[in-house]
């Protein structure tokens, strides 16, 4: 953990060095991924299968390649009953918000009577990517599949590795929540190519989203174009600005929800109090000690954890913004004033009894975000990265004679005589 004072010397060369420091992997995956890729474009089933059985120890022959939907249904009926009704909740409330999202079509005719407009539809399949092991998350599973399903897509086919066959019932019980159509039994870069191109039983996707991986990730990444993807994601952050008013157990709890998910996370605090600062980072390290997620945490604190104070929280706000944090908390009474200034975020926590916990889980937005400063340029999943637009237009005679001049003018420009011809034949019949 560094601790940086914006009004000391070398502030400005110290926080550039916060704001550029690379934490991606640096695993150079790349060319195992291209070859994972071509070989099961080549060979597809018999690819899976075989990367299956070596790198999951999980034999696709011996148990089927697919989960049937009763098996999922049946592992949501096993469920906790407290833990059904918080994971029902969350599905709820994920739906509600990303209704919202639903875009609307338009349809119009301008001065020259042109009709213009455009319609929105989904994607016919999407694929979805559900991590094995420790980071197999059902709340990420409903963030994915829920806006599929708002925006109607009509099959979303999901992958999730099962090492040594083993399976995770929280998985499948969030699977059948969430309504998705299949579910198979296979992970890694082989998974993803094998939604991308289709294999054996698997029906190709238009859409690949889900977290993974290096080498899912760099998988999506090498088969864009192929199909749509949401985003490559990257380490996650979490920038919160507080002022002293605040209990510091609570901000170090906060600073801690986020560096517990992997070593390469990124926890800074923004204060415009040293005392409160030094309090924050003595509550983080008791905490540290007493979490079951403790040396992740640690590990990620003590390498990428910053604690930075500032004359005035307002002076804060330009620096969030070169970080462009996946997530931020403003933890002010008055958080409009702050929110206000913040252009780069992928979510914004509003007030002291916002912690991100809230929004990973129940709230509604979603929880997949643009991380590593993606949110310059990037959003979080929505309902949207399911579905495209097609834009339409339609002429009269009249609406012709008006544009068909200038586009005459313009193909003949560009050494286009075809084009020309194409309006300039119906201009003369016109006449
Ligand atoms: N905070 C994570 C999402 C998550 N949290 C899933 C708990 N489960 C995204 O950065
Ligand atoms: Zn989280």
């Amino acid at each position: 953990m560094i601790r940086l004072d914006a009004a000391a010397a070398g502030f400005a060369q110290a926080f550039t060095a916060l704001v550029d420091a690379r934490r991606e992997s640096s695993a150079d995956v790349t060319r195992d991924v291209a070859a994972i890729v071509a070989d099961v474009r080549q060979h597809g089933e018999a690819a899976v299968a075989e990367l299956t059985l070596r790198l999951d120890r999980h034999d696709l022959a011996e148990t089927g390649w697919g989960i049937e939907p009763a098996t999922c249904a049946a592992a949501y009926d096993a469920l906790e009953p407290g833990l059904r009704t918080a994971l029902d909740l969350a599905a709820a409330r994920i739906r509600a918000y990303h209704e919202r999202q639903k875009p609307v079509d338009s349809d119009w005719r301008d001065e020259a009577g042109v009709r213009l407009g455009a319609r929105w539809s989904a994607v016919d399949a999407a694929g979805l990517y559900v991590p094995g092991g420790r980071a197999a998350y059902p709340s990420s599973l409903l963030m994915n599949a829920i806006p599929a399903k708002v925006a109607g897509v009509r099959r979303l086919a999901m992958v999730t590795p099962t090492p040594d066959g083993q399976i995770n019932p929280l998985v499948l019980a969030a699977a059948h929540l969430a309504g998705v159509d299949e579910v198979w039994r296979i992970g890694g870069a082989q998974a993803v190519a094998a939604l991308a191109y289709g294999a054996g039983p698997i029906a190709p996707v238009d859409v690949v989203t889900g977290p993974g991986n290096a080498w899912v990730a760099e998988a999506k990444r090498q088969l864009y174009g192929v199909v749509g993807i949401d985003m490559v994601a990257g380490p996650s952050e979490i920038v919160v600005v507080a002022d002293a008013a605040n209990d510091p157990e609570w901000i170090a709890a906060d600073l801690l929800s986020q560096a517990e998910h992997d070593t390469v996370t990124q926890s800074i605090l923004f204060t415009d109090d040293a005392v409160f600062a030094d309090a924050v980072a003595a509550a983080v390290e008791r905490q540290l000690d007493t979490l079951a997620t403790g040396t992740v945490a640690r590990q990620a604190w003590e390498a990428n954890g910053a604690i930075v104070t500032v004359a005035s929280l307002a002076e804060a706000m330009p620096l969030v913004d070169r970080l462009a944090p996946e997530h931020l908390q403003l933890a002010v009474d008055d958080p409009d004033t702050l929110f206000a200034r913040v252009r780069h975020a992928g979510s914004v926590f509003l007030g002291r009894h916002t912690p991100e916990a809230i929004g990973d889980y129940v709230a509604g937005p979603n929880h997949v975000l643009p991380t590593g400063r993606r949110a310059r340029f990037a959003s979080g999943l929505s309902v949207l990265d399911f579905m495209k637009r097609t834009s339409f237009l339609g002429l009269d005679e009249t609406a012709l004679a008006e544009l068909g001049p200038a586009t005459i003018a313009l193909a003949e420009a560009e050494g286009l005589p075809a084009h020309a011809r194409s309006v300039a034949l119906r201009l003369r019949t016109n006449r």
